[in-house]
Formats: structure tokens, sequence, C-alpha cells
């Protein structure tokens, strides 16, 4: 059955592939799967026939068959499930890996976001100046707590899973940023990540749409 995904018909980044269907699309290629992409306007996202695949008006969605679902982490975890290589067969193992998941989409990425918006969406706002410290406090609170973690190790638990495709795109919004420079193992980390020959061909199918759009306004 063909796997249609969604994504931005010009993302805002320019094709720096942290809108999250890079994600989706990097979960396809570790398990080797095809798909095709169907690209959508941020005026067309707020349709009803998009609404109808997501609730929130947003991308990535994600259809196989009659098969609809939203949430990047509901997608790589299906994903995951349904193929090979995502998630480890022992059983505690791939408890684990899920719980890396959603340790990165509950635990680090709220921070993240929390950067984002008051860099980006509240620059102009007059309690910015006194709130960014508060916000890259806790931040980076968070980043060495799971820079503690991953310590020496390659990845979160073992071998490379799903827990570790949501991580490092989680982390990876923070590159433009530069704070992940604070923290070397994590930027170690989020290096390998993109080394992989899977988020290479993610990365690229996404630059390929991108870049030769100016960005969205
Ligand atoms: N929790 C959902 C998930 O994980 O799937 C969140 C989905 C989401 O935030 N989608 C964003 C979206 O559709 C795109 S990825 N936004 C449009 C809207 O809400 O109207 C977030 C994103 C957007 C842009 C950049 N960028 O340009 O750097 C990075 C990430």
């Amino acid at each position: 059955m063909t796997i249609t995904i969604t994504a931005f018909e010009r993302s805002p980044d320019g094709g720096m592939g942290l809108a999250r269907d890079t994600r989706v699309r990097w979960a396809l290629e570790e398990v080797g799967q095809p798909y095709e992409v169907r690209l959508v306007s941020f005026s067309a996202m707020k349709e009803p026939p998009h609404r109808a695949l997501h609730p929130f008006g947003q991308i990535p969605t994600y259809e196989e068959g009659n098969l609809a679902l939203f949430e990047t982490g509901a997608i790589v975890f299906h994903i995951a499930e349904q193929h090979a290589g995502l998630l480890p067969k022992d059983a505690n193992a791939r408890a684990r890996a899920i719980t890396w998941m959603f340790a990165a989409v509950n635990t680090v990425e709220p921070p993240i976001l929390e950067l984002v918006t008051t860099k980006f969406l509240e620059a102009d706002k007059p309690w910015t100046k006194e709130r960014l410290p508060l916000v890259l406090d806790r931040l980076r609170n968070r980043l060495g707590e799971l820079s503690t973690r991953l310590g020496d190790a390659d990845w979160l638990d073992g071998a490379f899973s799903a827990g570790d495709l949501m991580m490092v795109s989680v982390l990876l919004r923070l590159k433009p940023s530069g704070i992940l420079g604070e923290f070397p193992s994590l930027a170690a980390y989020v290096a390998r990540g993109e080394a992989r020959p899977a988020y290479k061909r993610a990365f690229a199918a996404q630059l390929a749409i991108n870049a030769a759009k100016a960005p969205a306004g």
C-alpha cells in the first residue's frame, strides 16, 4: 500500500530540514519504505479536507490505505511497529526505546519550543528581555540532564532506535541557536544522527522541495 505524507509546500526554514516531516521521512528511510509526499500550502492546511486528516491543521500527516495519522510521535511509532529496524525485539529494550520517544516530545522538546516562541514569536513583547534568560536556563538545565544520561554512549539505550530518531530530530531544532555547542556530547550525538544514510536521504528529499523556493512570508 502506498504511504503518503504531507509536508509544507514552502517550509519557512527554506529546506534546513527543521519542519517535522523530516523525522517521518527519516523513519521511512530507516526502514526502507518508499513514500509519496503531498505538499500543502499554509491556507490549504486550514481547510476542511486537510483538517479531516489533521484536526489542528498542521503537517505532517500519514496515510496508508484507510489509515490516516497525525502527530509525529504516533507516526514514527507506527512505522517502527510495522517494520523492522527502529525498535528492539527484546520487550524491555523496546519499552525503553518508546520511553525515549516520549521523553523527546514530552520532556526535551517543550523547553526548545519555549525558546523558539520567545525568540521569534514574542521577540517584540515588553516581557521578552526579562523572560529569555529564564527560558534559556530551563533549556540548559534540561540539555545538561540529557547530556549526563547520554555520557559517552553513541545512542541513548544501546543500538540506534526510534527513541534516538525522535531525540535527534528534536535537538536539531536548536541548531540555528548555537546552544548545542555548549553540550559537546549532544552536538556529537546529533551529528551521528545526521550522518546516518537514512537521515541524509530524508534531508535531501525535503531540501529538493524547498531549496528552489523562497521561504513563506
Ligand atoms: N505535535 C505535532 C507533531 O509532532 O506532529 C506538531 C506539528 C507541527 O507543529 N507542525 C508544524 C505546522 O504544521 C510544522 S513542523 N505548522 C503550521 C501551523 O501550525 O499552522 C514545526 C516547524 C515549523 C517551521 C519550522 N521552521 O521553519 O524552522 C520548524 C518547525
